[in-house]
């Protein structure tokens, strides 16, 4: 729609105050939260990442992007439909050594958007700190990011563990830019989503 192309625009330019500033008009003139969110910010982030792979800009031009998506997400969350009354039922990270954020944050916000509950450890989360989590939240579901092919790496043994210390019915989902589907299954997980959407479909599938 044509109401997302400034917003596209804004983010991949690494305009951040464009950014915010175009939410808000938008948000201001009824425009849906999600659609802003998945047509605009995500879209833009996309955009900004292949040109970055492509080489056709520089990493401090993709971190200025990366701001912009970041403060247009900080503007529209409080508007994103929430998850009043659903208990937790995913624990979600990025694993150890591995930062990146983006991928992650969207899955979650999709599902808490669809009535599932997250708990989020962040980024750079290590083997320890999700089997104490585990043992706390007690998840149906464990979902892990790894964009790094050093994150791809661990995922064997940090799968491994997961299950050794979880209830036997425990289900491992991954995702990122370091795995496929193929991989997946190398790695030991129940399953893999491509993206944020194909997620919380996987999720909802395994949860029911
Ligand atoms: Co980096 N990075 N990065 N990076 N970065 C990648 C991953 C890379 C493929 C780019 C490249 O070089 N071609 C490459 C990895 C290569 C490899 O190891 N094989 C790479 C590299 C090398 C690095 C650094 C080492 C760069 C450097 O410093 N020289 C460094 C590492 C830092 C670290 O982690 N220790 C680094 C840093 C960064 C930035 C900080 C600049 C920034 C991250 C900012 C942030 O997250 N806060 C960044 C970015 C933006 C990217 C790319 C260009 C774009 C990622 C992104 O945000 N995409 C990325 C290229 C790529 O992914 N192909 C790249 C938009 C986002 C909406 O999509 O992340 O795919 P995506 O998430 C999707 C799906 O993957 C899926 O759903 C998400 C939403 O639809 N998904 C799941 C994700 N998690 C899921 C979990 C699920 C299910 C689905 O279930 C649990």
């Amino acid at each position: 729609a044509a109401y997302l192309a400034p917003l596209v625009d804004a983010v991949t330019r690494g305009d951040a105050t464009a950014t915010v500033q175009t939410v808000g008009r938008a948000l201001a003139g009824g425009r849906d939260s999600l659609r802003l969110l998945d047509g605009g910010l995500v879209r833009a982030m996309r955009q900004a990442g292949a040109r970055y792979e492509a080489k056709q800009c520089h990493l401090p031009e993709l971190l200025m992007s990366v701001d912009a998506f970041y403060e247009g997400f900080a503007r529209l969350k409080t508007r994103l439909p929430g998850s009043a009354d659903a208990g937790p039922r995913v624990l979600l990270g990025t694993v150890q050594g591995d930062l990146h954020a983006i991928g992650k944050d969207l899955v979650r916000i999709l599902l808490e958007a669809n009535g599932v509950g997250v708990i989020d450890l962040g980024v750079d989360v290590s083997k320890d700190r999700f089997v104490a989590a585990m043992a706390r939240y007690r998840p149906a579901i464990i979902g892990l990011s790894a964009f790094l092919t050093a994150a791809r790496r661990q995922l064997p043994a940090l799968i491994g563990s997961l299950r050794s210390s979880g209830n036997e019915n425990l289900k491992v989902v991954v995702g990122g830019a370091a795995v496929n589907a193929v991989i997946a299954t190398e790695v030991g997980a129940d399953g893999y989503a491509r993206d944020a959407v194909a997620a919380v479909k996987l999720i909802r599938g395994l949860i029911t």
